[in-house]
């Protein structure tokens, strides 16, 4: 096949959309472009439980020259790999969250073996030319597993959450077996070069592995790719969306709501790593030290649930409310309550229009791999008047968008002073510090991420990489 139009073969835990009908997030309009410029399928979890599970008949819907293949899972294998082991072992760890990360032989086994089922009922409809692009932290073992079902193509694997510092990470027990699996990957992406080192240095110190020029890695006698790939979104559409008829309404809506107040967002799944209970500790602090804003701002919190199977999200639930009612029964009066929790979700378009209503937005978490509503709501707003970006020190998006006002969310001062300096910023300021935001985001789209990632698979194994998966170590010496 000729290059640049190999086929590509996308694997994510959840599958579609691919047509955005304004619901897609950065990973879906990245890929669904990609795939559809180059023909592809897209292969994952169908999102059912059946009895069969991960042996079930695939369900495959064709549009255009794209297909989307999906399988189920059994109840045993979505508790064990998903909320087990996925969500309840790694994605706690990988967010430095060793205090909350449990770790148990049995959802361990049920990981590994969903990873090499899902690798057995891919093989087959795999073709050696195809480009395989694997997805997240559900599948560290996926790659090994479909190299010994013999695929010999090149295969490429994404993190979109952060990889945390190799003293944090070996605290899985399984941490050697996850790196050692991974390296059969030929090009593993990062969100962030702190991600990337500390992959690489878990490879040095742990095993034994060599740093090469252009960001390649040596463990044993096989070479890899370890590089960053910052996720993007679509600018161009998102602003298109922020000033279509729905951002409109949504828009009016709130700034009548708000009347002459300012309005504060953030917009967040309620994580435990989107740093909710710090944000709100830092709003409270807010207007204990600026006591001037009392009545004259509001605050709006949406933060749709997520994984409220698992008791660390059932505990930030109800820690978040009762803190919401604790301000609000400090503070609000008659005609104004400072703080708003919504949990219901909202079409991108009206999300938008909110964004554009806010006069500055909340992105604190504690940890997070990039953080796509930083660069949603750059996009979003109006070039007349600018609203004010607070972000976290710890989140991805910081490097590509350092004039934010950058806080650190443990610090509840910092970020109580940080939301002063937004709701007084200038609009000169506010429009000199938006103008190189936008500029980023508009460079950093989420086909740029998507198109940078697949020209490194295609080069890797060529040129200074030499051949893939075969030994190097005289072609390399270090
Ligand atoms: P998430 O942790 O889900 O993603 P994020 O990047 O912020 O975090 O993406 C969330 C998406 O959901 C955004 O597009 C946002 O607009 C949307 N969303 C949130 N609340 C919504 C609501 N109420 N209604 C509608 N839409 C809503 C993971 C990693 C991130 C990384 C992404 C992509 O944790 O660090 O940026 O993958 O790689």
């Amino acid at each position: 096949m000729a290059e640049g139009h190999r086929r590509l073969v996308a694997v994510s835990n959840r599958v579609g959309p691919l047509n955005d009908e304004g619901k897609a997030g950065g990973l879906a309009v990245g890929l669904s472009d990609a795939l559809k410029r180059r023909g592809g399928l897209w292969f994952g979890w169908s999102g059912n439980t059946s009895s069969k599970g991960t042996f079930s008949e695939a369900t495959t819907e064709v549009e255009g020259n794209v297909a989307m293949a999906t399988i189920d899972m059994s109840e045993e294998e979505l508790q064990g790999f998903y909320y087990g082991y996925a969500n309840r072992s790694l994605w706690p760890l990988l967010h430095y969250r060793l205090d909350l990360a449990e770790f148990d032989r049995q959802s361990d086994r049920i990981y590994r073996s969903v990873n090499q089922r899902f690798a057995a009922r891919l093989a087959p409809m795999l073709d050696d030319s195809d480009l395989v692009w694997m997805h997240d932290y559900h599948f560290f073992y996926m790659g090994s597993e479909l190299r010994q079902c013999g695929f010999k193509g090149k295969i490429g694997f994404f993190l979109h959450i952060p990889f945390c510092s190799p003293e944090i990470f070996t605290a899985l027990p399984s941490s050697h077996d996850i790196v050692r699996a991974m390296l059969a990957y030929d090009v593993i992406g990062f969100q962030t070069d702190t991600d990337r080192r500390n992959f690489a240095n878990f490879c040095v110190r742990e095993l034994n592995g060599q740093k090469l020029p252009g960001h390649r890695l040596q463990v044993g006698d096989r070479i890899i790719v370890a590089d960053t790939f910052p996720i993007g979104i679509d600018a161009p559409g998102y602003a298109r969306f922020a000033v279509s008829p729905e951002a409109g309404e949504h828009e009016e809506m709130v700034r009548e709501i708000a009347g002459d107040r300012l309005q504060i967002i953030g917009v967040d799944r309620m994580d435990y790593s989107k740093g909710l209970v710090e944000r709100f500790r830092g709003f409270e602090r807010l207007l204990e030290e600026y006591p001037e804003n009392r009545g004259t701002v509001q605050f709006l919190q949406v933060a749709p649930l997520s994984r409220s199977e698992l008791g660390a999200y059932v505990e930030l639930r109800r820690e978040l409310e009762e803190l919401a009612g604790h301000i609000n029964g400090r503070f609000a009066t008659l005609d104004w309550t400072p703080l708003q929790i919504m949990t219901r979700g909202f079409t991108r378009r009206a999300l938008a229009g909110i964004y554009r209503a806010a006069r500055a937005c909340l992105v604190t978490p504690l940890r997070d791999g990039m953080n796509l509503v930083a660069k949603e709501y750059i996009a979003a707003q109006d070039s007349d008047d600018p609203g004010v970006l607070i972000l976290s020190r710890f989140a991805g998006a910081k490097a590509e968008l350092p004039d934010a006002l950058i806080v650190n969310p443990y610090s509840t001062d910092d970020v109580a002073r940080a939301i002063q300096r937004a709701l007084t910023m200038p609009l000169d300021e506010r429009r000199r510090r938006w103008e190189t935001m936008r500029d980023a985001v508009f460079h950093g789209t989420a086909a740029h991420w998507c198109d940078s990632f697949l020209d490194r698979l295609e080069r890797s194994g060529r040129d200074e990489d030499g051949p893939a998966g075969e030994a190097l170590a005289e072609a390399h010496p270090s």
